[in-house]
């Protein structure tokens, strides 16, 4: 059977484009169980998707399903692409983070052209469904868990599919079927822009047992698996010789979770030669699970920079607000020895918690400027469906966004408020930009690193563009802030 495999455009602010590894796990076992399978990411291609089903409509080799995949900001991108593909005739079904945590949204009567959606990891139900199809049987017939639909105008929702336990036994993702030259690297921001990278990413572990507020818990579970070192380092040769990879991301929620497993990649890294190719933690990695010597073996192992969840400079916040289950020590402690062992560093900083005053927020810009990270990415607070901070702003406060793509980062602006007389998202937005222009305006050595390289003047209208976006703002953004303020 023929399926098509689709990623919306994601419109985030950041030029870096990733692969969507999800979508090369289940065309992975799709292929594996003989389907015919393409990866469509709108993000990367030149003609719309509708380009690739009419070609083959036109071949006499129509394809017979989309899965669509979306992240809560990507939804209605999705449903638009759903829609155009039922046009032509193919049966569609959305899958990702926010079909498992709204799965009965996207077949209300609104939606007609969304058949089926899947919650949770996909794997086994995605090849059950594929099969189904083939033998002309209805997919809803076959009770396969995470599968939801509509039936005379009632909509079935299924239990949650099973987590998979043994990560081994999966196939590695289809990594050779994305069109790896059309991907940018992995951290522009620090490296200068490359459109054409081959940067690939890996996912060595699944789940986390931490429980962070902001975090989408339904999504990583909490149940932590990891892949066995073999596994993964099998994986690696394959992108590292196979593929030729120039960079490599790890993108687990924590891959270093198990100290010693994380040590054990390092080691057979540099024992297989495979630390040629530098690597990054892309999502960073928890502070409390590292030592001095897990950096070093990492910069053996060809690790560039790592990055880290700082958040708050508050103990409170981090502790009572945010649940972060790391103390201020453990962060100052993971970036000495990620430095000592001469890693660049990224910190990642939120403003705008509940909770959150100036007072909090200034010990926030304080501890980024004591921890002097190569990148310091300040974020505003973003409530998403499925987490603890969004149900907490329903009761306490109201939430900004009038459609979910206002969830994403692109624009400079609060997104929620909490009616607990202190907060304010006007403020949140002026500390958050103050953060910016003292950590990387106000201190020449900075200022001076940044101007003295090449990618700043290669990526001169990219560098203005965000130099504006996060120093200045513009009218809009204040006003929304206001307004934002008006109605709390
Ligand atoms: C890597 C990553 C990114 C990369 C994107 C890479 C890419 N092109 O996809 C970058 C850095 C760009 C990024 C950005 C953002 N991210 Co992000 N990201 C992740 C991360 C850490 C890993 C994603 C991953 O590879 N997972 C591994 C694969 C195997 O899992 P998966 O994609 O979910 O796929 C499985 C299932 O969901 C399902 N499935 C997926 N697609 C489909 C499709 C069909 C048809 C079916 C049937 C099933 C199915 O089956 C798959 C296999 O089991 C996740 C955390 C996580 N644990 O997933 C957060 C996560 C997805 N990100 C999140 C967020 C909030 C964002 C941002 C919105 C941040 C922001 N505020 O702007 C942006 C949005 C960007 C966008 N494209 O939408 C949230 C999503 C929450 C939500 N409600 O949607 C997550 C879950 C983090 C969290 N725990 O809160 N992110
Ligand atoms: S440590 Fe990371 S993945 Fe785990 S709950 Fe916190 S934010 Fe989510």
């Amino acid at each position: 059977m023929r399926i098509i495999l689709a990623s919306p455009e994601a419109k985030v602010w950041s030029s870096r484009k990733h692969i969507p590894l999800g979508l090369g796990y289940l065309a992975a076992v799709l292929r594996e169980a003989g389907h015919d399978v393409i990866i469509y990411d709108a993000s990367i291609e030149d003609v719309p998707v509708t380009s690739y089903i009419d070609k083959a409509a036109a071949e006499a080799k129509p394809y017979t399903f989309i899965g669509i995949t979306a992240t809560t900001p990507l939804i209605q991108d999705a449903w638009e692409m759903a829609k155009v593909a039922k046009d032509r005739g193919l049966i569609t079904l959305l899958g990702g983070p926010h079909l498992t945590i709204m799965p009965a949204e996207s077949l209300g009567p609104e939606h007609p052209y969304v058949d089926y959606t899947f919650k949770g990891e996909a794997e086994h139900g995605i090849v059950a469904f594929a099969d189904a199809l083939l033998k002309d049987e209805k997919p809803e017939d076959g009770a396969i868990p995470g599968l939801n639909y509509r039936h005379n105008g009632e909509i079935y929702i299924s239990p949650i599919s099973p987590i998979i336990e043994d990560l081994d036994s999966l196939p590695f993702p289809a990594h050779d079927l994305f069109k790896i030259d059309h991907y940018t690297n992995l951290q522009p921001l620090t490296d200068g822009l490359d459109p054409h990278a081959r940067s690939f990413t890996i996912l060595t572990s699944r789940g986390c047992p931490y429980q962070c507020i902001f975090c989408s818990k339904p999504v990583t579970g909490n149940t932590w698996r990891g892949r066995s070192v073999e596994n993964v380092i099998a994986e690696w040769r394959w992108l590292v010789e196979g593929l030729h990879a120039t960079e490599i991301g790890v993108t687990d929620d924590i891959w270093n979770l198990k100290l010693p497993r994380a040590k054990d990649i390092c080691r057979q890294l540099v024992a297989e030669g495979l630390n040629t190719v530098s690597w990054t933690t892309v999502h960073g990695m928890k502070v409390n699970h590292t030592d001095a010597e897990l950096f070093h073996l990492m910069k053996a192992a060809g690790a560039k920079r790592v990055g880290f969840g700082v958040e708050s400079g508050d103990p409170w916040i981090l502790r009572n607000v945010i649940r972060k289950g790391q103390t201020l020590d453990q962060v100052r402690n993971a970036f000495r020895w990620a430095k000592a062992a001469d890693l660049q560093t990224m910190g990642f900083f939120i403003f705008g918690m509940p909770r959150d005053t100036e007072e909090t927020m200034e010990k926030t810009i304080q501890l980024a400027l004591e921890l002097d990270p190569d990148l310091a990415n300040f974020m505003l607070a973003a409530p998403f469906p499925g987490t603890k901070m969004w149900d907490m702003i329903e009761e306490e406060g109201n939430v900004f966004a009038d459609e979910w793509s206002d969830l994403a980062i692109h624009d400079a602006k609060a997104s929620f408020t909490i009616d607990d007389d202190s907060y304010d998202p006007e403020l949140v937005v002026k500390k958050w930009r103050q953060a910016y222009r003292r950590f990387y305006l106000y201190r020449p050595k900075r200022v001076w690193e940044k101007v003295s390289k090449k990618s700043f003047w290669l990526d001169l209208p990219g560098t203005v563009a965000n130099a504006y976006r996060f120093f200045v703002g513009n009218d809009e953004q204040t006003a929304d802030a206001k307004h934002a303020a008006r109605t709390a």
